[in-house]
This record gives C-alpha cells, structure tokens and sequence, in this order.
C-alpha cells in the first residue's frame, strides 16, 4: 500500500471537498511520511531490534559509547528545539484555497485575482503577540492573520492583524513596543497579557499608539474563535493593473459566520479551563466539515485622491472609514484541511510582508518598509539558514530557479556548471522574464520620487486622536462599558501611580471625557477636569495632539467598526451545549440536536459525569464531555431539555448550578424545557429574551435561535453583574 493510500484510509484527507487546494495538498504528499506498517529504523534505515535498552557492558554494567541507536535518538531529541517566533509564538494554522468571485482586471494584473476558476492553495496562521508558544489562546491581545497564497506566479503572503491599525507609526520604534509589552525583564512577568508597568509606561508616551491600543482594550482583543474575527492587511498597498496603472488597496477579510468575541471572565476562564480553546476550535470544525470561511475586501483608493483624506494614507495608526470607501468584496478564502504535523508546518512556516506577485507592490508605509527587512532577518535566526523557502510549507507551488547556491540545510540538488548570470557555458539559464501584462517578470512601480535624505516623520502624522475618537464614539453601549473595564483592569494592575495618571489625562482624556473619567474612577486616579497636551514631543517635533483641520474627508461616526453591526444573522457554527442526566426525555434532545444540525450548528450532549445516560424512554445517550471538562464557557449557549429527572440532576450539585448560572452570567442564550424551567426560579435567573421556557424543545427553539445568532443577551449585562464570577 502506497503511503498516499495509507494516509487517505487514516485520515480521510482526500475527501472530495478537500482537494480543492490540491496543488499545494499534492506537492506536501512527496514531504509526507508514514510509519504506519513499517520497521522501527535509525535515520540511515538500520533496523532496529530493541529500542528499550542501551547497549551496556553487563546486564548492570556502564553503557557503552559504541551504542549508535542511543546517541543518534537522544542527541536528535536533545536539539530538538528552535527558537519560538519573537512575537507571534503562540498560533495554530490550517490548509485551504481561495477564489476569486471576478476578474478584477481593471485594479491588478495578478493572475489569482483574475481568474475565477482558478482556486489558489492557501495555508493560515492565527496567532497572539504577547505570549511563549505554551501561553494561552484567549488572552487579552491582537490576534495576527498571516495567509500565504500560494499562486501561480509565486507566494503573496498577506501578513495581517485582526485589528486594522497598529501602536507604531516607523519601524524603528518596534523594538521598543515589543520589549515594553513582553514579560518585564527581571522577573518574566506578566506572561501572555499587557495589564503591567511596562506596556503602560510605554504607550501613556506614545500618543501615536492611542488609537490601537483603544482596539486591544475592546472586545476584538477577545475572540470568541479565529473564524470569529476579521482580519486587515493593515498598511496601505498597491495594486498595478496590466496597462501600469497603480490605485492604493486595503485589504480586509470579512469572517462569513460574522465577528464576536467573549466576555472578559469567560476569556480569564478559559485560559486556565481550556488554553488551547482557540486551537482546538479551529481543528474540530475542520475535522467536522464546518470549514471556516472569509470573503476579501479590498477599499481601492485612487492616486489621484491619496491627499483627499484628514490623515495620510501612509499611517498604519489610521484606518480608511468604510463610510469614505467602501469595502468591495471580492472573493472567499475557505480553510479545509488540518496540518499533519504542527512543527512541519505551522511552526516551520516563514511569512513575509516582502513576498509578493506582479500586480500587488508596497507603499511608502514607514512600518511596512521596516517590516520588509525584519521577516527574513527573523527566519535566518528561526529556521536556520537562508534556505527556509525549501522547506516544504514554504515553497512555491510554480517552479523557482536561480543561482542562489549552498549554506544550511540545502535541500536541491542544483544541476549545471554555471551558478551565476550572465553565463554562457550554460546556455544563459536562468534568465530573466521582462515584465509583461501577464505572466511577467516583477517590476516595482515606478513611483517618481523627488527628495531629501531625513530623518522626520511626515506632519500628516501629527494627530493621533482623532481616529481613537472616532472609535469611541462608534461603539455601542455595551462595547463602551468593556474597553472602560478593560483600561480598568489592565491599569489597576500598573504599580506606579504617575503611570496611571499619565494614560488618564494625556491619553484617555484627548480621546474621550467620558472614558478618562470612569476609567479615573475605577483606578484611584483624580478625575480630569480638561484634556493635558502629552508631555511628549511626537518624532515630527510637533506637539502631538494638534488635530487636523475639519476641511477634508473625515466622519465623526462609523458604524462598520462596531461589532454589534458585524454579525452574521444566523447560529451556523455556534457551539450549544445540551445538558442530560439519567431520566432525561430523549425526545428534547433528539429535537434539538436535530434543529441545530439542520442550521449548521454544533450540539454536544454534557453530562454531570462522563458515564452513558439513560433516557426516560430508555435509550442510552454517550456524553460528549461531563460538566467540569466542558463547562458552560466552552459553549454559545446552553439547552436543558425535559424534564423533573433533571431538575433532579441539578439538586445538591454545585457544579450543574454553577453550569447554568455562569451561562448566564455571560449573557448567553439559555433555553429550559418542561419542568426543567423551574430551575430559573431556583436559581433567581430574571426572564429576558435569551432565557427561554417552554413545554419542549419545539417551544423553545425560535427564541433560543434568535438569542444565540444575536450572540450575547446585553440588556442582561446589568443584572448578571450580582452573580458570582
Ligand atoms: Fe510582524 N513580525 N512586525 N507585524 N507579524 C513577525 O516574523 C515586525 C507588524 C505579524 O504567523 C515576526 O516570522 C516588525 C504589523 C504577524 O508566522 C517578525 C514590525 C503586523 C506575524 C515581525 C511588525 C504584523 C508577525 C516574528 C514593525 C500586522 C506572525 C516571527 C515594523 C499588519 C506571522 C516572524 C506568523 C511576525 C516583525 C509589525 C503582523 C519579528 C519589525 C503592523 C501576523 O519578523
């Protein structure tokens, strides 16, 4: 049996709908290896007979130098380590495609943004910033989502955020940001979270990070899961159609199944419950066949209107407001496939903002053109060696040839005399491609440029505000409440009091009274009475608050940025818990289960132990998990069918109580049936719209969608407050 076969019957990963990105999938199968049915070897394939004892000089005797099997496997095993990424450490990745809906000739000449048919070979990695490679995933943090596409014309990778902006404005300012937000250097503290003396010293000096960090201190910081979020390229792009004409590009990807996040105790909750919560998610809807999906945006600028705007389309601090230029949508990525092997892959794979196609070129962007030297540099140290592009996840899936020879770990065995250009002894090969419309070789655009060396940062950079504002006041009520919280929690745990003050009068007070003051309050901090100009000069020598004039584009509201208007309107995805105990009437959960499958939704049946559960109609029912190893946070919402056997199951045990109160706590969508719903009263739960009661699951089930597609039940939020964390 062919390992290809093999590895189909294991898996199943040459399921139909899976071959979609085959390209790449096919190219991975020569790397692929599979033991299964084979001999035990050394890694010169010497069999080998006994892999339980040294080779020793008596049976109680020393061991032996001469023992090639020992000291190969443990010397292996003993470099087995390569340094985790610098920032980004923490991630998980997943295979698929994408495609284009129409050929968006008229804006580029890249060939997989032409060609409809066409399904480009995709690898995703989503990953935090702050934390190791063990941290958990549901910290308080940006979220990277780095795509690698895989085209035909070579590797575009999109290395972007799920947030739109960053903290920085030049490159040369991030090794100060990644050292400020890291573990403080003497004690390696605090691990996987910016709520320290550093991270607050840094950005309360750094007025230009206001805008960014008012996104990490909203609910975006908190994804429910990665197919939850959206994701930005970030800075400003090119694109070069075939006739040479250049417009400015954004990138966004638009999650299908709509963007939320979690509630703060619950993310707190899961990093100790559950640290792979995010991971794990994104592996079980794959393996499932629910494979996450996202649409392209892209906002396209024209040349002509690159000064039409009241910030400089260069700043990776500002967004472009969806209310100036919309987002037109123009493909779908899919992920659906899992990797085999995480180091092969997700670990080992190299992005760089610098790999692009014709038809795709940068922008003058201070951080990006810094970030095109940092993710090669950074690969050299991680992986090794200049030859990281071998490496099976890195490689193009079009040919690659040039004269670059040798070093580390070289994998191809170059043929030929000549290694350099111009040669005759080989015929001249490889030889360059002049750039064409299509199918040609690279070509910068050729953007005139008249000017002098300096070391200045643009005027246009000067406001640093107004854009927070604009957030602020895009969000609703419930979002404002979360980042006051959030800029609460996270400065209630900054020792030094001149710190905390700082961000409140020269930071939060510039971008909103309201916030500075509540924030104020919450942190022993004196109220403001007026906005204080930082006390720090911006790198333009400019005093860094000075707003730029009403005259140009701008909007004081933008409702694309807030969350609440950003979900998907259905529960396809949505994780329910279905609570059963012995005597529960299988006739609910049957129903249930039923509808929530027939909405693309997922059910798992929970029990108050891992043991089979009897049915009042006496069938046996397998739990998915007990109530302490699933607990409500691992859930959207939580169903609890009929009838008094499991208001019976819910007497005299904490656990089921707590199950069902901290659902609530979180504002989720909870739904009881027949004499289950007198556990509301029991329990002094308020009706609301996402608490749900009826006679059985048929009566329940509208409501109980309606409250899990709005996500979160808010006008709960007040009273949930009196229940216990
Ligand atoms: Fe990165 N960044 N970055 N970054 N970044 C890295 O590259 C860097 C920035 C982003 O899943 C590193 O391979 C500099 C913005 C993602 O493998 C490193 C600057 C954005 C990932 C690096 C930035 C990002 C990285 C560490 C300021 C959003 C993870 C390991 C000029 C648009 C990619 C590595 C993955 C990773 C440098 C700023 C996104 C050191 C110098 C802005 C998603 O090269």
């Amino acid at each position: 049996m062919s390992s290809k076969q093999k590895q189909s019957e294991l898996a199943g990963t040459d399921a139909p709908d899976r071959q979609n990105n085959s390209k790449k999938i096919e190219q991975l199968e020569v790397a692929r290896e599979d033991a299964t049915g084979e001999a035990l070897t050394t890694n010169t394939g010497t069999r080998i007979a006994d892999n339980q004892n040294t080779l020793k000089a008596g049976e109680r005797g020393p061991s032996l130098l001469e023992d090639f099997i020992m000291r190969e496997k443990i010397t292996h095993f003993d470099h087995e380590r390569i340094p985790e990424r610098v920032v980004h450490a923490r991630g998980a990745a997943a295979h698929g495609y994408f495609q284009v809906y129409e050929p968006l000739s008229d804006l580029t000449k890249a060939d997989f943004l032409n060609d409809p048919a066409k399904k480009t070979p995709v690898f995703v990695r989503f990953s935090t910033v702050q934390g190791p490679r063990g941290s958990a995933d549901t910290v308080r943090d940006v979220r990277g989502f780095a795509v690698k596409l895989y085209t035909d014309e070579g590797n575009f990778d999109l290395v972007g955020n799920n947030m739109p902006v960053f903290f920085i404005q030049d490159a040369i300012k991030f090794p100060d940001f990644v050292h400020a937000v890291k573990p403080e250097p003497h004690n390696e503290i605090p691990t996987g979270q910016s709520a320290h003396d550093t991270f607050w010293d840094f950005v309360s000096l750094t007025p230009e990070s206001a805008h960014m960090v008012l996104w990490t201190m909203s609910d975006r910081a908190i994804p429910v899961q990665y197919r939850a979020m959206q994701g930005f390229g970030v800075h400003t792009f090119r694109m070069i159609n075939a006739e040479g004409k250049s417009v400015f590009v954004k990138f966004h990807w638009r999650p299908v199944s709509g963007v939320f996040s979690l509630v703060w105790d619950e993310a707190q909750k899961l990093a100790g419950k559950d640290p792979d919560f995010n991971r794990k998610n994104l592996w079980e809807d794959i393996e499932n066949g629910d494979y996450p999906e996202w649409e392209l945006g892209l906002q396209v600028i024209p040349e002509e209107d690159e000064h039409k705007f009241d910030f400089d389309l260069l700043d990776p601090t500002k967004l472009v407001p969806e209310e100036l230029v919309p987002v037109k949508i123009v493909g779908k990525m899919t992920l659906n496939r899992n990797p085999d092997n995480y180091f092969a892959e997700t670990e080992q794979a190299a992005f760089h903002i610098g790999h692009i196609v014709p038809g795709i070129d940068f922008s003058n962007d201070p951080l990006l053109q810094g970030r095109l030297f940092s993710y090669t540099d950074t690969q050299l140290l991680r992986l090794g060696g200049p030859n990281f592009n071998e490496l099976p996840i890195n490689r193009p899936v079009c040919p690659f040839h040039n004269n670059q020879r040798d070093a580390l770990h070289r994998q191809t065995i170059n043929k030929g005399r000549a290694s350099y250009e111009p040669n005759s002894i080989d015929g001249g090969w490889p030889k360059e491609t002049p750039p064409g419309p299509s199918g040609g070789g690279f070509e910068s655009y050729p953007e005139a440029i008249s000017a002098t060396k300096i070391r200045k940062r643009s005027e246009s950079f000067g406001d640093h505000f107004s854009q927070a504002t604009l957030f602020w006041n895009s969000m609703s009520a419930p979002e404002k409440a979360h980042i006051i919280a959030a800029y609460s929690f996270e400065l209630g745990k900054v020792d030094r009091m001149f710190i905390r003050e700082r961000e409140v009068n020269e930071i939060l007070a510039n971008i909103d009274m309201q916030l500075a003051t509540e924030v104020a309050a919450n942190i022993g901090v004196k109220p403001p009475s007026a906005p204080v100009k930082p006390d720090v000069k911006a790198a333009d020598g400019k005093s860094p608050d000075a707003k730029a004039p009403d005259t140009k584009a701008s909007v004081k509201q933008s409702p694309a940025l807030s969350q609440m208007n950003l979900l998907a309107g259905n529960i396809k995805s949505r994780k329910v818990a279905i609570l059963i105990a012995p005597g529960v009437k299988g006739a609910d959960v049957d129903a249930m289960n039923a509808a929530l499958k027939q909405e693309g939704a997922m059910a798992k049946l929970i029990a108050p132990s891992a043991a089979p559960v009897k049915t009042a109609e006496g069938n046996m029912l397998e739990p998915d998990g007990s109530m302490e190893g699933l607990p409500s946070i691992a859930f959207d919402a939580v169903f609890v069918p009929g009838d008094e056997a499991m208001l019976k199951a819910f007497e005299g045990n904490g656990v089921a109580l707590h199950y069902l109160l901290e659902a609530y706590k979180h504002l989720k969508a909870i739904a009881l049936c027949g004499k289950a719903a007198d556990l509301a009263d029991k329990l002094s739960l308020q009706p609301d719209e996402g608490l749900l009661k009826g006679a059985d699951a048929g009566a329940v089930t509208k409501g109980f969608f309606a409250a899990i597609a709005d996500h979160r039940v808010w006008a709960r939020e007040e009273k949930a407050k009196a229940i216990p964390a």
